[in-house]
């Protein structure tokens, strides 16, 4: 699907061909999204909503139309409601600094889940740190998925917040986040979806999925690093402090009383990465000009392939092998004596073959401590891999294994 939009995918790695397989961390950029950061600084730049000059006033122009088709994006109710951030680590650890200071106590509890990536695990340890709150944690089952009569163990009058991702970085299975808003707010208790795997694979609709919070990045879904969004219903963001202080976040500042700007500026402080914003919109264009379903579905039959692939490897252990994925697929190799072959020496060789893909922990330690490895290999897709790339990664992967036995 249009690798030609990328030019990127021209590059030589180790004079082989590359094929990109570590999309879960961060796609690759389109022509029309590098452009735009070129146009941005060619054409006018200036800081936004403070000059009333030509430049400032075009400069606050695209980056409020960007902030208006992210909220399109995931149907949000308004643009109000859309915070623009570093990227999702920077979203929940706004996110639990705002929501734990007004609504966390000594006591109260926060749920998240086993398989959490560590920017949703730590700045809730370091709210309940603060607090003298307590994190419960969401088990998983045999098959990997989230264990949902354990969470409904799990919640009670004590806790204030349940957040979990939607899609997880390492298994690339969807979890039944609907059923878990669903449970949470019978018991009047809010919830934060970890957008960041999901957001660029699945049509996301915050008002019927109905999620308190919804937080991801735009590098992962084709736009340029260091932006991100904290979605809040109005409510919630009405009630919840700011974070940061600074420019853009007041209205008012005097030495005896601040008193604060409106949504979503409230919660904006500085100046914002409005450059960022003008290419993330070019980014969702981009994918919308194709088809978000289209895409979906195309990079669901590329994941289902690339692990029936190597399913078929007698050596290669793959996790939660047959659930239903979003873009990622993590494995494991063993030898003949069962011993495992690390991660990390697997993700070389195929490197050296020219194929990207992400070995370790992926910054999901928790998970990887249950499953009882070292690291898995992770090989995600985004919407310009073929098949070709997954028979090229194969190949490859086969060649290491036979290397490495
Ligand atoms: N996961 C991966 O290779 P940032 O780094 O702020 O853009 O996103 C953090 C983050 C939060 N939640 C989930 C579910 C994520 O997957 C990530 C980023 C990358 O898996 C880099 S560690």
């Amino acid at each position: 699907m249009r690798r030609e939009d990328f030019p990127i995918l021209n590059e030589k790695v180790h004079e082989r061909a590359l094929v990109y397989l570590d999309n879960a961390a961060t796609t690759q950029k389109p022509q029309v999204v590098i452009d735009a950061i070129v146009e941005a600084y060619s054409h006018w730049n200036a800081n936004v909503h403070r000059g009333v000059h030509h430049l400032s006033q075009v400069a606050t122009q695209k980056h409020e139309e960007a902030r208006e088709k992210v909220a399109q994006l995931i149907h949000a109710q308004s643009s109000e409601e859309i915070i623009f951030t570093k990227g999702t680590t920077d979203s929940l650890n706004m996110l639990a600094r705002s929501f734990g200071e007004a609504m966390v106590n000594d006591g109260d509890e926060i749920i998240v889940s086993q398989l959490e990536h560590h920017s949703n695990i730590v700045p809730w340890q370091m709210l309940c740190e603060r607090k003298g709150a307590v994190l419960k944690v969401i088990p998983l089952r045999d098959d990997l998925t989230l264990d949902v009569e354990a969470f409904k163990g799990l919640l009670s009058e004590k806790t204030r917040l349940v957040s979990v991702a939607h899609v997880s970085n390492v298994l690339g299975i969807i979890n039944p986040v609907e059923e878990i808003i669903r449970l949470a707010h019978e018991k009047g208790v809010a919830v934060c979806v970890d957008g960041a795997q999901s957001v660029p694979h699945l049509a996301m609709d915050v008002q019927q999925l109905d999620c308190d919070f919804l937080v991801f990045s735009a590098h992962k879904m084709y736009g340029p690093t260091g932006l991100g969004v904290l979605y809040g219903k109005k409510e919630w963001l009405d009630k919840l402090p700011p974070v940061e202080g600074g420019g853009e976040m007041i209205e008012h500042v005097s030495f005896e009383k601040t008193t604060y700007n409106v949504l979503p500026y409230k919660f904006e402080a500085g100046t914002p990465n409005y450059v960022g914003s003008y290419a993330f919109s070019k980014a969702i264009d981009y994918v919308q000009a194709i088809g978000l379903e289209e895409v979906a579905k195309y990079e669901h039959e590329l994941a289902v392939y690339l692990e029936e692939q190597l399913v078929l490897l007698s050596n290669v252990r793959v996790y939660a092998a047959g659930q239903e994925k979003a873009g990622a697929v993590s494995f494991n190799v063993y030898k003949a004596d069962g011993g495992l072959i690390h991660p990390f020496d697997v993700g070389v060789l195929l490197d050296r073959q020219g194929v990207a893909v992400r070995t370790g922990h992926h910054c999901a330690e928790p998970l990887i401590d249950y499953l009882g490895v070292p690291g898995t290999v992770r090989a995600s897709v985004g919407l310009y891999n073929t098949k070709e790339d997954v028979d090229v990664f194969v190949a490859a992967l086969k060649k290491a294994i036979m290397m490495l036995e």
